[in-house]
């Protein structure tokens, strides 16, 4: 058994009890991004992804300096943000970064309690506590500097009662694609430097209170030519997870290598959305045009049934028709999951979503990872990256 995957077999109530309460989550209230085109973004997003408009501000709401248009599907909220002139740290940002995740928000019960608290474990602050007010009430906000220049804001909503946050507008429009099916986030990934996700895991650790609650090494993480390692980071309802990647030394260029290169630094590599109906929302998606990762090859499917075992008898899915769509499927002691990876959704190949429906199972389908990294190369080869 792998060291990885030892923790899963403690159970449930085991994992998380290292977890600290200083910093309780409620759940993930936002991601925001920092684009070069906020509106043309926002409508691949709710054209591609079916997200639905939900609220603005901009130029017609007396913003100067910046455009967000926020959308939602499900409890999953995008905040898709571009600066109106040269000389933003929001033009900055996306100058050297290209299109990508700027602020990962937290929703919590007290923000400036979980600004202090982090702090004075060490967080660098990226802004203090502000409280921003409307008719419909107030939220309050914090933010910390985590990997890169990547932030976690920390969200209180609960005096709140308006669209988003004071300061935007509802989003009117008679464009509204229909829902893909995504849930919620199940876990975004962090891609770091070289020997630093101990670094990372430390932070977490220390700061966020979280623990580390399953590992992957170079050993498990490698194809033929690369290799990575992964930890995965969880807070103490196990509900928040954010595992961190590092690269490792192959024959050719690791993937996080190739992520680190093009995004000028550490951050956010994919972000995972949960759906409880794959088939159809992995359809619905590749005909509104978003491209996922290629299909694995036979082999792979061949080996479902043996990889499954125990929890064939529970399995609903047509292999068939999951070959189809490219969807892989991993089990572990608790049971199954079907995921599947897009491309880079933007030129530089940086930031990717995964869709993943999990049937009991609680790993990241580590069973999967040849297959998929295999597949990632034959992407890289194409872009002279490998
Ligand atoms: O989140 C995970 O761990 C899985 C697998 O570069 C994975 O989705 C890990 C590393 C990576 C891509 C996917
Ligand atoms: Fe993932």
């Amino acid at each position: 058994m792998s060291e990885g995957l030892k923790s899963v077999e403690y159970g449930l109530d085991k994992i998380f009890e290292g977890a600290q309460d200083f910093l309780p989550i409620l759940g993930t209230d936002y991601v925001e991004f920092y684009v070069g085109n906020a509106k043309q973004a926002a409508h691949y997003y709710k054209t591609a992804f079916g997200f639905q408009s939900d609220a603005y501000c901009g130029l017609e709401t007396g913003v100067r300096d910046r455009a967000s248009y926020v959308i939602k599907q499900d409890k999953i909220r995008l905040v898709l943000t571009t600066a109106l002139n040269s000389d933003s740290p929001i033009g900055e940002h996306v100058k050297k970064h290209g299109d990508g995740v700027k602020v990962v928000a937290l929703w919590v019960e007290d923000a400036r309690l979980s600004y202090e608290e982090t702090i004075k474990r060490g967080a660098k602050s990226f802004m203090e506590p502000v409280a921003t007010k409307d008719e419909h009430g107030e939220v309050v906000q914090a933010g910390i500097y985590a990997y890169g220049e990547t932030v976690f804001m920390f969200t209180e909503r609960k005096n709140y009662k308006g669209v988003f946050m004071p300061g935007y507008v509802k989003w009117e429009t008679d464009y509204n694609p229909a829902p893909v099916g995504l849930k919620f986030i199940d876990h975004m990934v962090g891609n770091v430097g070289w020997d630093q996700m101990n670094v990372w895991v430390k932070w977490f650790e220390d700061v966020m209170g979280f623990v580390n609650f399953l590992s992957f090494d170079d050993k498990q993480i490698t194809t033929e030519y690369s290799a990575l390692m992964s930890k995965v980071m969880a807070n103490g309802n196990g509900r928040i997870k954010f595992p961190i990647n590092e690269p490792a030394e192959g024959k050719k260029k690791s993937q996080i290598e190739e992520y680190l290169d093009f995004y000028e630094g550490e951050g956010v590599q994919h972000i995972a959305v949960a759906t409880d109906d794959i088939i159809k929302t992995v359809a619905d998606m590749k005909s509104r045009g978003v491209e996922f990762l290629s299909t694995p090859p036979q082999a792979y499917y061949d080996a479902i049934p043996d990889r499954l075992k125990d929890h064939m008898s529970k399995f609903k899915e047509d292999i068939k028709e999951l070959q189809k769509l490219g969807i892989m499927i991993d089990a572990d002691e608790e049971g199954y999951l079907l995921q599947i990876f897009t491309k880079p959704v933007e030129d530089r190949p940086t930031l990717f979503f995964e869709i993943i429906q999990r049937m009991g199972a609680r790993g990241f389908g580590a069973g999967n990872f040849k297959a998929l990294f295999e597949s990632i190369e034959r992407e890289q080869e194409k872009r002279g990256t490998l």
